[in-house]
């Protein structure tokens, strides 16, 4: 059972508290659901408190309520509410550990999700597979709250559709995005700016490491499937960080012939973090499933232990057979 907006919003009048998450390591759409979120549920007079595992990317740091992010592992006590009268909203999780952190149990959980295998983890669960991002999951949450969409709410509904869909390139882009698109024009806030914001605020390290990763790609299956590399002696001989890795994987898509791409990454001598994205019905989901990975089929991830040169041909064989 796949649950509705309606179930979500009666949970949310139902509580006077809440602690939002998303996962760790957040991107644009984790970011600007909780905030969205978080803006709506203030606008109710309802008590909210927001805990990640990871910090805000730079990009997205001066878009409004950051600051108001706790980056924790653990759920921090509250003083005056007990933990069973909170209730926890998870956004753009497949489950109850992507976020990373501990102490997230409540008797409401409301899980709110566009990623295809979520778990159902939640008393209160909210799926929708054709949602382009989760924030316009909670851009209907906030209607059927009956919350007028301020600036600041506006500006997290662009800044999760906006990085979700890779600026209006891929995912299940439809009528609806540009409907809530077209309301977050209305209320003032200038598109423009905000994809300026959001796509052009990279440090120098990240330019280096671009130009680093670009230089070394690795072209496979006739060009169709480019694989990237990278490790913490790459990143730093670039004054970059992992803070400034985010969406890198998508830069080989730029090329007309190139069909998928592997970012690897060295997470240990015998373990690497392997990103995918594709163009297209090229499912890269359905190879992360076989590492016992996730995402979706243009976008998708998984671990995969080896040595870097295994590791690789794993990727590479996998991937040929989805081409
Ligand atoms: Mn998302």
């Amino acid at each position: 059972m796949s649950g509705s907006v309606l179930d979500v919003a009666a949970a949310i009048r139902a509580h006077d508290a809440f602690l939002l998450t998303s996962h760790a390591r957040p991107d644009g759409d984790a970011i600007g659901s909780q905030l969205a979120m978080a803006f709506a549920l203030d606008a109710l007079g309802k008590r909210v408190r927001l805990v990640n595992k990871d910090a805000v990317p730079g990009a997205y740091a001066g878009f409004p309520g950051t600051e108001r992010i706790i980056v924790a592992d653990a759920v921090p006590a509250l003083d005056g509410v007990p933990p069973d009268a909170e209730a926890t909203i998870v956004m753009e999780c497949g489950d109850l550990t992507r976020p990373e952190v501990a102490g997230l149990e409540r008797p409401t959980v409301i899980n709110i999700d566009h990623h295809i295998g979520n778990t159902m983890f939640g008393s209160v669960n909210w799926f929708d597979g054709a949602a382009a991002a989760c924030a316009e999951m909670v851009a209907d949450v906030i209607d059927v709250l009956d919350v007028p969409w301020t600036q600041a709410i506006a500006s997290h509904l662009y800044l999760g559709i906006a990085t979700d869909t890779g600026g209006f390139r891929h995912g299940p882009i439809s009528e609806r995005t540009f409907r809530i698109c077209a309301r977050i024009a209305a209320t003032g806030v200038a598109p423009a700016r905000l994809s300026r914001e959001i796509f052009d605020s990279f440090s120098i390290g990240r330019i280096r490491l671009t130009g680093a990763l670009l230089n070394a790609m690795e072209l496979h299956h006739g060009g169709r499937l480019a694989v990237l590399y990278y490790d913490d002696e790459l990143l730093a001989a670039c004054g970059a960080t992992s803070d400034d890795t985010d969406g890198l994987v998508n830069l080989p898509l730029g090329a007309k012939e190139v069909l998928a791409v592997a970012l690897v990454r060295k997470q240990t001598d015998t373990q690497y973090r392997v990103s995918m994205r594709s163009k297209g019905d090229v499912s890269v989901r359905s190879v992360a499933v076989q590492f016992s990975g996730g995402g979706h089929i243009n976008a998708a991830a998984c671990s995969i232990p080896g040595s870097r040169t295994a590791v690789t041909q794993a990727v590479v064989l996998a991937l040929g057979a989805q081409l």
